[in-house]
């Protein structure tokens, strides 16, 4: 069974639907493993994971398939919202470190306020 870790992109070179996503991951800073199809000769993995129209492009993120380009590409701008939020988020938890806040009172102990 492919790998449940990671990205992994069923494409084909002369699929604009294919380039799209791969622009999409490019643009974003994903890494991916791409896995170039035969369109006349889907491999397995193709036909598991998009039973309904056997097309590509198909995007496996942690074993779990994601068909249809636009779908595709609404998926990785979404992840990427979550990314950046979650880095500006560590960000700002890192400036505000508790020494930050630790205040000398007069009577020469210290007061901590997180
Ligand atoms: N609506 C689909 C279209 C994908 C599509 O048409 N892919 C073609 C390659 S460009 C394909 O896999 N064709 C194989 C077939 O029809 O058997 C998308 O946006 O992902």
């Amino acid at each position: 069974m492919e790998g449940e870790n990671g990205v992994k992109l069923h494409g084909m070179w002369a699929s604009t639907y294919s380039k799209r996503v791969e622009l999409a991951l490019r643009l974003k800073g994903v890494p991916y493993e791409y896995i170039e199809e035969d369109l006349s000769n889907k491999s397995q993995q193709l036909l598991e994971y998009n039973p309904v129209h056997k097309k590509v492009p198909v995007l496996v993120h942690n074993g779990k398939p994601i068909v249809e380009s636009y779908v595709i590409l609404e998926y990785i701008d979404e992840r990427a919202k979550v990314r950046f939020w979650a880095s500006y988020i560590q960000q700002q938890a890192t400036k505000s470190q508790p020494q930050n806040f630790i205040k000398t009172k007069s009577n020469g102990q210290e007061d901590v306020s997180i």
